[in-house]
């Protein structure tokens, strides 16, 4: 293992993949099959070249390259972070021993549950936002959608690996499914509910890179503490390119709030829909919807699937070095949402073993809290009084204990017919979507950028906002 990626290889990595020929063999017949998932289910607008980053180091500096490459010639590659000989497995009932460098027999059917899981949800992104090239509101966007559709792509290439490497048939061929499962599709939908939902415009792209990817950034957390090595390994890499899928939704939406504040201004008026910029009210309905459905990515509030996964050693806490605690948690108890007998919103005392879903959706709401702070700031700078906020935990929710109810933004329990008749106060209506589209018209010129969003304060890797990240057709 280097730190430095082989790209004279058929498939570019870090794992001296030439060494192991049957692994290799099964991999490069999985890849031809990758490349026509690419070809038929990822982006569709034609270019001819765009201004990527590919990795090409998983040490501290310097890891990635940037350079025009046509995106089907991509090097997708096989990444794993440097290992640490002297790791220990930080939780759990293993807590102390050596991590695992295989798969234990007693474990093997939970870890590859999460790995599927987890791979399931990358080439699904990319199928849901296959069709945003073709109203991407500059070249600058544009470069980035791609950046991170072929990066998720190379996170399937991650999980595939591992199902290659430490699976063995039936690895194979969960491998072979995670190309024919399909985001919206009626005979094999992908796992997860918000990996089924559409990506239709750009604003719902910003809200799930900044919402969605984020539960990415904390399943991959968990899953970088597991005691099964090259998953840990896998997951820190990982990490390090979903920073850049974050920081396309937060500027996004900073962007779009920055823009939308520009035209309330010039008009003098909040009703900014007709004037070719997006309303505070609607931007609002698009966060309580991309928020509730990654809430609910979360899983149950109480979960024994966890508790297992905890206990087993497989998936850890959000920064788990950093708990001051004994990393077993069989004493423990937790605080975790829930409905009362009579069904009304409260808390619960559990074991937190099975409240660890509940802790790690917290610390994800508090992270998602920061960017709701930093748009409040354009709009109090620009002189403003309304907000945006975060909607209460049990608003929308389709996973865990408020599943069966239904509540307003600010918590208030509600009949479903009260529900019927105020939701399209707090969802995007069709009404809402129809006009977002009407907006969503290409600007694929050179330094040019749409009407309903403000330009980037930086471009890529030191260029600037007018150079010419994409080459079309
Ligand atoms: N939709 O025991 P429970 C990313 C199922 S995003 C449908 O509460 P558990 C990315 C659940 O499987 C990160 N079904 O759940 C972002 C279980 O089924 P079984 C993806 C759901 O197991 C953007 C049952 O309901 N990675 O990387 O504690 C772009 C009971 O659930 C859902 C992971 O999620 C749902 N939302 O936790 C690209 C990490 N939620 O067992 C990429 C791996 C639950 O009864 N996965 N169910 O048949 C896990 O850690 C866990 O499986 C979950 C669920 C957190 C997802």
């Amino acid at each position: 293992m280097t730190s430095t990626a082989d790209y004279t290889e058929k498939i570019p990595n870090n794992v001296s993949l030439h060494e192991d020929r049957r692994l290799q063999r099964a991999l490069e017949s999985w890849q031809p099959n990758f490349l026509t998932w690419w070809q038929t289910m990822g982006p569709t607008l034609p270019t001819q070249d765009v201004y990527l980053r590919t990795a090409v180091n998983v040490g501290r500096e310097g890891w990635a390259q940037f350079g025009h490459v046509p995106m089907p010639e991509y090097r997708w590659g096989i990444f794993l972070a440097e290992r640490d000989p002297g790791r220990r497995v930080g939780f759990g009932e293993h807590k102390g021993e050596p991590v695992w460098a295989k798969v234990p027999g007693e474990y093997r059917s939970e870890l590859q549950r999460l790995i599927v899981i987890q791979g399931d949800t990358e080439p699904a992104s990319v199928e849901q936002q296959r069709n945003l090239g073709a109203t991407a509101p500059s070249l600058y966007d544009l470069r980035n959608l791609f950046q991170v559709n072929v990066e998720e792509g190379r996170h399937l290439w991650a999980m595939v690996y591992l199902l290659h490497a430490y699976f063995g048939r039936e690895g194979r061929e969960e491998a072979e499914e995670l190309l024919h499962r399909n985001s919206g599709s009626e005979d094999s939908p992908r796992i997860l509910g918000a990996f089924n939902e559409e990506t239709p415009d750009w604003l719902s792209f910003f809200m799930f890179t900044y919402f969605t990817d984020r539960d990415g950034k904390y399943q991959l957390g968990t899953l970088k503490e597991s005691a099964f090595d090259p998953l840990s390994r896998t997951c820190e890499f990982m990490l390090k390119e979903e920073a850049h899928h974050m920081m396309v939704g937060t500027t996004g939406i900073d962007r779009v709030v920055q823009r939308t504040v520009e035209v309330m201004h010039e008009h003098d008026t909040d009703d900014v829909a007709g004037l070719g910029a997006i309303p505070l009210s609607v931007i609002q309905k698009y966060l309580n919807f991309h928020y509730s459905v990654s809430l609910d990515l979360f899983g149950g509030e109480t979960s024994t699937n966890v508790a297992n996964y905890y206990t087993a050693g497989l998936k850890g806490r959000w920064l788990e070095d950093r708990r001051k605690d004994d990393h077993q948690l069989t004493s423990d108890s937790i605080m975790v949402d829930s409905l009362s007998e009579d069904g009304k919103i409260g808390q619960t005392e559990v074991s937190a073993l099975v409240g660890l879903n509940t802790d790690l959706r917290r610390e994800y709401i508090s992270d998602c809290q920061s960017g709701v702070k930093r748009w409040n700031r354009i709009l109090d700078e620009a002189g403003l009084t309304q907000r945006l906020k975060l909607p209460h935990i049990a608003f929308n929710r389709k996973v865990g204990a408020f599943a069966g109810i239904e509540a307003s933004p600010d918590g208030e329990q509600l009949h479903a017919q009260e529900w019927q008749r105020r939701s399209r106060d707090w969802l995007p209506t069709d009404v809402d979507k129809t006009y977002v589209r009407s907006l969503m018209q290409p600007v694929h010129e050179r330094g040019k950028i749409a009407a309903w969003i403000a330009p980037p304060r930086n471009g890529i890797n030191g260029q600037p906002f007018d150079y010419d990240y994409v080459h079309l057709i």
